[in-house]
């Protein structure tokens, strides 16, 4: 009887679980590779490596919304020929995992390479938009707003006698369904009833995407993205290497060591030391001519540095820098008797990670200094001091800026890590 009762109860429960479970029909959404949804983007094509980086943190967050909702998952633009890459090949694109730990973006919001994205869905988008201001402006008042405009600049799309367009992405012969120029005045997320606005389409492809704000500049959210934006793990060892064999710097005595998670990691503000030299991003090229009076020449870099090593008591400094190499070999004498480094890609590793590859690499050797200082409004200099918060630097040691004309400026603003 007891035995009865349990199995006539089992029997409920599976009926009454049965009738709760939708039809297959009903199911084939979320997780379906049929159902996937891709949000591709591009950048002003005159826009350096770390500008880009900057609109990457705010189009993830616009994805990671959208993935919240649906199915999305961001497609990352591979890196070209930027305009401050002189020895990149023409026609060659890296990829993502050439610079940055794929599977750590993932974990703020799902991403894919480009080559992944035409692997599975062929050399076509639905939608394209290329993003512009009103040519209007934005006659004194700010309104979040967006209009299908007339295209204000040139686009490499062409159309088709059916009404389809065709166009080149990241060296790929595109086929993109509707194609559209969208003056546009917002931050990434006023794209969402644009981008949601049609069930059916499932491919979008945004250019110019640095004509949209970030929608939490130096929020929670900005950090998080900015946080899952880690090296890839050759670059990272590139940079140990040259550390540990140069700068007598290594992660344990640098109290610089991370959680294998960025999400899990939030270090204490002052628990990084860093390593015992000084570093200095020294912008120079364009940056002298754009920002000549901000930017030294090189005997008054050479003289805030040297003041800098003495108040420090560092013997060590290393230079990330633009700089052409008869630039470099002066600064050097300048900077007698100290000792002064940089790092010197051997061709293997220049061959395959290229000019991207060695200002990481700079970047990660720039962040683990003891102390650091930057040029002014250089967003390689920016990237470096966000490396530096996220890992717990002192405030002090990471917010700085070499003088131009002027023996007094004031220094960068501070951007400190929320969590
Ligand atoms: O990164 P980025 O956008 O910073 O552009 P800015 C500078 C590029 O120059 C880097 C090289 O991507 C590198 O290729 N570069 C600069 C360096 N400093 C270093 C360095 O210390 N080491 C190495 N290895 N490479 C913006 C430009 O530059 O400045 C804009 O992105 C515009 O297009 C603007 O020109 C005026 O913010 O410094």
């Amino acid at each position: 009887m007891r035995h009865f009762g349990l199995f006539l109860l089992y029997t409920i429960f599976i009926v009454f679980s049965l009738s709760l479970t939708p039809s297959k029909s009903e199911t084939c959404e979320k997780g379906d590779s049929r159902s996937q949804r891709y949000l591709l983007y591009d950048v002003n094509p005159g826009e350096g490596f770390n500008l880009r980086r900057d609109v990457y943190v705010r189009i993830a967050n616009l994805a990671r919304r959208l993935s919240e909702a649906d199915n999305w998952v961001l497609v990352l633009p591979p890196w070209g020929r930027l305009y401050h890459w002189k020895n990149a090949r023409h026609g060659e694109y890296y990829p993502w995992g050439s610079f940055f730990d794929i599977k750590s973006l993932s974990k703020w919001t799902p991403v894919i390479e480009f080559e992944d994205y035409i692997k599975a869905e062929g050399p076509k988008i639905q939608e394209a938009y290329m993003l512009q201001h009103y040519v209007e402006g934005w006659n004194g008042e700010w309104v979040v707003k967006y209009d299908i405009r007339p295209c204000l600049e040139q686009h490499s799309f062409r159309q088709n006698s059916d009404g389809s367009w065709q166009g080149t992405a990241w060296g790929t012969n595109i086929r993109v369904g509707n194609f559209s120029c969208l003056s546009i005045q917002g931050e990434a997320s006023t794209l969402i009833p644009l981008i949601t606005q049609k069930d059916e389409i499932r491919s979008i492809l945004v250019t110019r995407a640095e004509t949209v704000l970030h929608d939490e500049y130096g929020g929670k959210r900005y950090w998080a993205a900015r946080r899952s934006m880690r090296f890839a793990e050759h670059l990272r060892l590139e940079a140990a290497k040259f550390r540990a064999e140069f700068l007598h710097s290594d992660d344990v005595s640098d109290k610089t060591e991370v959680t294998d998670d960025w999400r899990d990691f939030k270090p204490k503000r002052g628990t990084a030391i860093g390593g015992p030299y000084l570093s200095v991003h020294l912008r120079r090229r364009d940056f002298i001519y754009a920002r000549g009076n901000e930017i030294p020449s090189l005997k008054k870099a050479a003289k805030q540095l040297k003041a800098l090593l003495e108040a420090k008591e560092l013997q060590d400094v290393y230079i990330a820098t633009d700089a052409p190499l008869e630039e470099f070999a002066e600064l050097k004498d300048l900077m007698e008797p100290y000792k002064v480094h940089q790092f010197d890609p051997s061709p293997e590793f220049f061959d395959r990670w290229g000019d991207g590859g060695v200002a990481i690499v700079d970047q990660i050797i720039c962040a683990h200094a003891r102390y650091f200082t930057g040029s002014y409004e250089s967003t390689f200099s920016f990237r470096i001091q966000e490396e530096r918060e996220i890992m717990g630097f002192p405030v002090e040691t990471t917010f700085n800026r070499l003088c131009g004309k002027k023996a007094e400026c004031e220094q960068p603003a501070k951007w400190k890590i929320v969590y």
